[in-house]
């Protein structure tokens, strides 16, 4: 076994549990699953029991300020990507262009954004403040509803995220992972056993916090960033009180943050190529294709099939459509 498997198994399934967290994972609910031995739903959502750990320290401990911006996905739908671009544009004051000494060109994202589900949330004392995590609304830190925080969502279309998380996992080669057939984890995807998963209804409930309340909960598609990062970056801007101005638009400071943070440039870095997170992750698993209709190479018609089924039945009475 290699050193990043062994850090990777110790960190999805071995992990130190408090007494409380292991109590409680011995009543809940628990599903065999492709990304550690058993997940288990907490408030309604599956997590392996290292994430959950995480989301219940977050419970009791993460104290949003009203200045926080929180970044919000399901996995594999654009949160490298989103925790770039929020970094870069929140801090464009300090690096401005041309970007040649950016700390996005020796940071992998991630070590930038505070993972609220990482245990660290104490150490920022900066203002504002970027976390990111990939908890569901219902059960965000009370402090993240209480106080005046953004919070920014992004959402991707299920057979791409899908297929994403298939190709990170494998690149990852978990131990846990031999024998998982692809047919296996797309049932265990559409049956809601993922990780955070059900998907769709972790989607549905920030859509629809961002309609009846559009001044806390942006929703953003990674499928419209694709196709029009600078317009997405400018709605976010606005969105977190800091629009561009057309003097900064005119001297190119938007584009210039479009092109730091896109797949091309950032996937090209030393730090993400050949970097690793502290939890012992390679960077490069981080950064694959970002196509839009990507899933078409690895999903067989009746797989994806089964997934759009299960979009289909998940719709139902609302008027919420993911980008296909
Ligand atoms: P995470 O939830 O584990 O942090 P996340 O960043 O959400 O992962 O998803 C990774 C996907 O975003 C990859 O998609 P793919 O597997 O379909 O290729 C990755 O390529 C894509 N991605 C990463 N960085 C960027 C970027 N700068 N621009 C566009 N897409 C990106």
């Amino acid at each position: 076994m290699t050193k990043s498997e062994t850090t990777l198994s110790k960190l999805l399934v071995e992990s130190e549990f408090c007494q409380e967290c292991k109590e409680l994972l011995s009543s809940l609910p628990r599903d065999r699953s492709f990304y550690a031995e058993y997940l288990y739903q907490y408030q309604g959502f599956w997590y392996p029991p290292n994430l959950l750990e995480g989301v219940l320290y977050s419970q009791k401990h993460f104290q949003a300020r009203d200045s926080d911006i929180i970044l919000v996905s399901s996995p594999k739908s654009g949160t490298t990507w989103l925790k770039s671009l929020v970094f870069a544009l929140i801090h464009r004051q300090e690096f401005q262009t041309p970007l040649e000494s950016h700390p996005l060109l020796d940071n992998n994202p991630h070590t930038l954004v505070t993972f609220i589900e990482g245990f660290q949330f104490h150490t920022q004392d900066t203002s504002p403040s970027i976390f990111s995590t990939h908890i569901p609304l219902g059960s965000l830190p009370e402090s993240v509803k209480d106080s005046s925080c953004k919070v920014v969502y992004c959402c991707r279309n299920p057979k791409d995220a899908f297929v994403s998380l298939w190709h990170f996992v494998k690149r990852l080669t978990l131990k846990e992972m031999v024998g998982c057939t692809m047919e296996e984890m797309v049932s265990g995807f559409c049956r809601g056993s993922s990780v955070y998963g059900p998907f769709w209804d972790h989607a549905l409930e920030y859509w629809k916090e961002s309609r009846e309340n559009p001044k806390k909960v942006m929703f953003v598609m990674y499928e419209e960033m694709r196709e029009q990062p600078q317009n997405s970056v400018m709605r976010i801007a606005e969105f977190l009180g800091c629009s561009f101005t057309e003097d900064e638009i005119e001297n190119g400071v938007l584009e210039d943050i479009v092109k730091l943070c896109s797949l091309e440039n950032l996937s090209k870095l030393e730090v993400n190529e050949k970097g690793k997170l502290v939890n012992g992750m390679e960077t490069k698993a981080f950064f694959r294709k970002g196509e839009i209709g990507g899933w078409r190479d690895t999903l067989t018609p009746l797989l994806a099939e089964e997934i759009d089924k299960t979009t289909e039945q998940k719709l139902i009475g609302s008027d919420f459509r993911f980008f296909c």
